[in-house]
């Protein structure tokens, strides 16, 4: 029987997310526990830990047949992978940054600057595409300081926070590329290793999907049933169960977590009453 294999970070910001989310889909493993790979117990896939910079090159080798990088890493290496799925966590930014007191309008400032970064090709494009003309320097690591020791004029770097930028007297002054965490595979997978892939990115959704959504029931008066259905529409529809009270019933559904708060202020003017809200833990729809 063929494995799908499986790559992710050895250690870093993506490796417990990425772990918890494989997890959360309903893979048994132990974490490796420092060793280069393991087998999930009950379904056909192995864990290939790397350094996340490696993945798409590993992939593109078929050492690996699919991985989760942040889409930074897979837009910048520019290998022969495919996007399958955005996964919601390590969000962060590509952005520009230029000394805090530089008068910086728009990208004309970077024309015949020197930008210091560890995404050459993204930076690249991004010039290209505003007709600008920089010199690129490529650095690995600590890319914030590179203005501060007259290496560059202006740096692209990961930005989540902007705390780094700020404490090295930096300003975010473009957005290059926003980001997430994706998983990403190869483009020429045997039918075999799809069809386990296609299992496991079926499962990834109905986690996401899970915790994008709550469960909500509530006591209502029965007047109020249609309204609320309009509120909370749910998968089909609420369920209805009539409470030993008359005139009033238990009303079930499920919400968007994004929109809730505004919801449950909605359903408390409508009558509603007694109202839970509980996590969901797979949702398939
Ligand atoms: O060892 P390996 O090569 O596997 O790991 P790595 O050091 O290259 O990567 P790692 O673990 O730092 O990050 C992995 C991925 O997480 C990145 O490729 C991004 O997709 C994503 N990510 C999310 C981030 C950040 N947020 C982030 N804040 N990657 C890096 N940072 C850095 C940023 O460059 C800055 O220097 O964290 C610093 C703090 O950011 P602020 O803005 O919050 O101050
Ligand atoms: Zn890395």
């Amino acid at each position: 029987m063929e494995t799908l294999r499986i790559a992710v970070q050895k250690s870093g910001r993506l490796q417990e997310n990425s772990l918890n989310l494989l997890k959360e889909s309903g893979l048994h493993f132990n974490n490796g526990n420092g060793r280069l790979k393991t087998q999930a117990e009950n379904f056909p896939v192995e864990l290939l830990f790397l350094r996340d910079d490696d993945i798409p090159q590993y992939i593109e080798d078929s050492v690996a047949d699919t991985g989760i990088v942040g889409a930074n890493v897979f837009v910048e290496k520019q290998k022969q992978n495919e996007l399958i799925l955005p996964l919601g966590f390590a969000k962060c930014r590509l952005s520009i940054a230029v000394p805090r007191y530089e008068n910086y309008r728009d990208t004309y400032w970077l024309q015949g600057k020197n930008i210091a970064t560890s995404y050459p090709n993204i930076v690249k494009t991004f010039l290209k595409k505003n007709n600008i003309e920089a010199g690129i320097h490529e650095i690995s690591g600590s890319v914030e300081i590179a203005p501060g020791i007259g290496l560059a004029d202006a740096v692209c770097d990961i930005v989540s926070s902007g705390s780094t930028l700020v404490s090295n007297g930096l300003k975010e002054v473009e957005t290059v590329l926003e980001s997430e965490a994706v998983l990403i595979a190869s483009t020429k997978l045997s039918s075999t290793k799809k069809q386990i892939l296609d299992e496991l990115i079926f499962r990834l959704q109905a986690v996401q999907k899970a915790k994008d959504n709550k469960y909500i029931l509530m006591n209502c008066p029965n007047v109020a049933i249609e309204a609320i259905t309009k509120i909370i529409p749910g998968m089909k529809s609420p369920t209805i169960l009539p409470l030993k009270k008359e005139g009033w019933s238990s009303l079930h559904s499920v919400v968007d977590e994004n929109d809730f708060w505004k919801k449950i202020n909605q359903l408390k003017s409508l009558g509603a009453e007694g109202i839970l809200v509980v996590p969901i833990e797979k949702m398939i729809v």
